[in-house]
């Protein structure tokens, strides 16, 4: 049985909890948040979310989260067939990841933490994010999927980080990036949010958001 760690305000939690629902895998889930205690350093090396518990101990890193439930439940694959198809599901992950997301995520400060970022920030993310997401979108078909007609890692990836981007720019800029320089973005989130699992990752994202505000 696996256990996931973290709380669903977390796109990277999100992510992991919407490949274990995708793939039909039994899990737990239990709430807790990024800490620097002893007892979270052991399960999480820098003591972030997410974590999984498994048979086998802890790991944490979203992406090595996925790839190991992938390895470990072949069944419902959400990797495609041949090694080239693979590797362009992994090179969209990457991309997303460490050209938007991670240079995204320093607004998130602002834009959800009721804390402020300074403009030379905003100019520099706005700068780096704009050719990240107009490269992102030559590796996008939207056919319906992202890599074509079945859905995938990369969708699993995108949707929760496009929303929480999404979001944070639209806070920060006043106009949503990701739907600015993704053409087919309406559409294709549509499909997305048209799948059940998909409906409940956002019913608790989106309660767990509400109660996180109340909270600032
Ligand atoms: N590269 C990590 C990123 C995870 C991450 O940044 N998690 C955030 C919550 S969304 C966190 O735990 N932040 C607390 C911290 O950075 O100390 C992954 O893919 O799992």
């Amino acid at each position: 049985m696996i256990t996931l760690y973290g709380f669903a305000v977390s796109n990277y939690y999100n992510k992991i909890k919407l490949a274990l629902l995708e793939k039909n895998i039994t899990f737990i889930e239990e709430s807790i948040a990024p800490s620097q205690n002893d007892d979270m350093l052991k399960r999480s090396p820098l003591g972030k979310i997410p974590f999984i518990g498994t048979a086998d101990g802890y790991l944490s890193e979203s992406q090595a989260i996925l790839e190991y439930l992938e390895d470990a439940f072949p069944e419902n694959p959400l990797y495609p067939g041949t090694a080239f198809e693979r590797a362009k599901c992994r090179e969209f992950i990457q991309h997303l990841e460490l050209n938007i997301e991670l240079i995204a995520r320093r607004l998130y400060k602002e834009a959800l933490m009721g804390g402020t970022v300074s403009e030379e920030t905003k100019d520099e993310v706005k700068e780096r994010i704009i050719p990240g997401l107009k490269g992102l979108d030559r590796l996008t078909h939207f056919s319906p999927y992202i890599l074509g007609d079945c859905l995938s890692a990369a969708d699993v990836v995108a949707w929760p980080h496009f929303g929480l981007i999404s979001l944070a720019t639209q806070k920060i800029y006043g106009s949503d990036l990701v739907a600015d320089h993704i053409p087919g973005l309406a559409d294709y989130l549509k499909t997305m949010e048209s799948r059940p699992f998909v409906q409940q990752v956002a019913k608790s994202r989106d309660a767990a958001f509400k109660a996180f505000l109340e909270k600032k």
